[in-house]
């Protein structure tokens, strides 16, 4: 379900060409390199939003090439793009995407690795979801999409490398509901019900809801027969339309909440730990949480890219109501940018020089580091206070 109030197009190319430029580089000098963290003055020119999308496979749905819009000639990189223009920046510029039904994805980078700080909430991803009106049970519109993060180990920068899912509160709650290794296949099916089926022995369709969402609901530029692969949360939807008004509501289906680890499943900006409230344990996820595929905890330092998927596979079955549950975020965030910056100075030992001082046998790395041509940095080069070699720099 989609807040209709959000979805507002806008052109926010300046604001990503502003985000380009305003990169750091940095030059490692192998043989000065210390150990030791210096804390850096320039922290402003990195952001703690996304910067670009990597990848959008959604699965069918209601809001899938509408939210980004497919127009005719779009492939997966023309759909990436639109991706990045609705969700990479901060709240207030940034727009919805719908990941559709189970299954469906988005992976997304940050401009540089989100350090996983002990005993700290590392990101969130801001969706939707909202408490329902009447207060009569925790949550609303919770549609929790499942978040997986994976580190860039080979360093080309590509999400090509193992990927860990997010073990949330599901795994401890609802011990026994949840499907590991689920997998739905879905087939193209023009301006009809798109069917689905499981790898256990189910079936079913992603519904058309024509009076609202006229367009088609398989995603148009990809192929047929779409399969994903992942866990599967217990169903959450309830019918209260017997305990509200009538002449209120004639239908009144809620999606409860789970109670962490989850994207577009509790309000946004809730982070608390508060069990008395309907805000739980709020919408940030700790790298630690991160799991291999045997549910075990893997020891991630950073993390460098971010996927999340639809997590559940339900549909509301009155008519004139909601369709298919499916995942929609908005914007990204590293909850403590600072903190991860120093980290990766640590860890690497790089340090920030101006252009001034470097030679051409100086490797140049970004913060993430890869190296970077010379012809590629940026002219003239940006002023700013640099530490290189634990002494302070000021540039003009
Ligand atoms: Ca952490
Ligand atoms: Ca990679
Ligand atoms: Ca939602």
């Amino acid at each position: 379900m989609i807040n209709e109030m959000r979805i507002k197009d806008k052109n926010k190319a300046s604001m990503r060409k502003v985000m380009m430029i305003t990169l750091s580089f940095i030059i490692c000098h192998l043989s000065f390199c210390p150990a030791s963290a210096q804390r850096m003055d320039n922290v402003t020119t990195h952001s703690k939003y996304i910067q670009a999308v990597d990848e959008y496979r959604p699965a069918p749905g209601q809001y899938v090439n509408d939210i980004p819009e497919y127009e005719e000639g779009d492939t997966e990189a023309t759909m990436v793009q639109k991706c990045t223009e609705r969700i990479a920046g901060d709240y207030q510029n940034t727009h919805l995407i719908a990941l559709g039904g189970w299954g469906g994805y988005v992976t997304f980078h940050f401009d540089h690795s989100i350090a996983n700080i002990p005993g700290q909430r590392d990101f969130a991803v801001w969706g939707n979801a909202y408490q329902e009106q009447t207060n009569q049970v925790f949550g609303g519109m919770n549609e929790a999409g499942i978040v997986m993060v994976s580190k860039d180990t080979n360093g080309n920068g590509l999400p090509d490398d193992p990927w860990y899912e997010i073990s949330g509160s599901c795994d401890v709650d609802s011990v026994g509901k949840v499907i590991y290794n689920y997998e739905v296949t879905y087939q193209r099916n023009p301006m009809g019900n798109i069917p689905w089926t499981d790898n256990q022995g189910n079936s079913g369709t992603i519904d058309r809801i024509n009076q609202w969402h006229p367009q088609e609901y398989y995603p148009a530029w990809l192929p047929d027969g779409l399969t994903f692969q992942g866990t599967r949360l217990p169903d959450n939807m309830v019918d209260l339309s017997e305990t509200v008004d009538s002449s209120w509501s004639q239908w009144y289906y809620v999606l409860i909440g789970f109670r962490y680890g989850y994207v577009d499943n509790l309000p946004n900006w809730t982070d608390k730990a508060d069990a008395n409230s309907w805000n739980y344990e709020g919408c940030g996820i700790d790298i630690s949480w991160a799991v291999d595929e045997n549910r075990q905890p893997v020891n991630l330092d950073f993390v460098d890219f971010v996927r999340v998927y639809t997590g559940l596979n339900q549909k509301c079955p009155a008519p004139n109501w909601w369709g298919e549950t499916s995942t929609e975020i908005q914007c990204a965030e590293d909850l403590h940018l600072d903190a991860s910056l120093d980290a990766i100075r640590q860890a690497t030992g790089i340090r920030t020089v101006e252009k001034g001082e470097m030679r051409n046998d100086n490797k140049v790395y970004d913060l993430q580091g890869r190296v970077i041509p010379h012809a590629s940095l940026p002219t003239p080069y940006p002023s700013k206070i640099t530490i290189r070699n634990g002494k302070k720099y000021f540039t003009k």
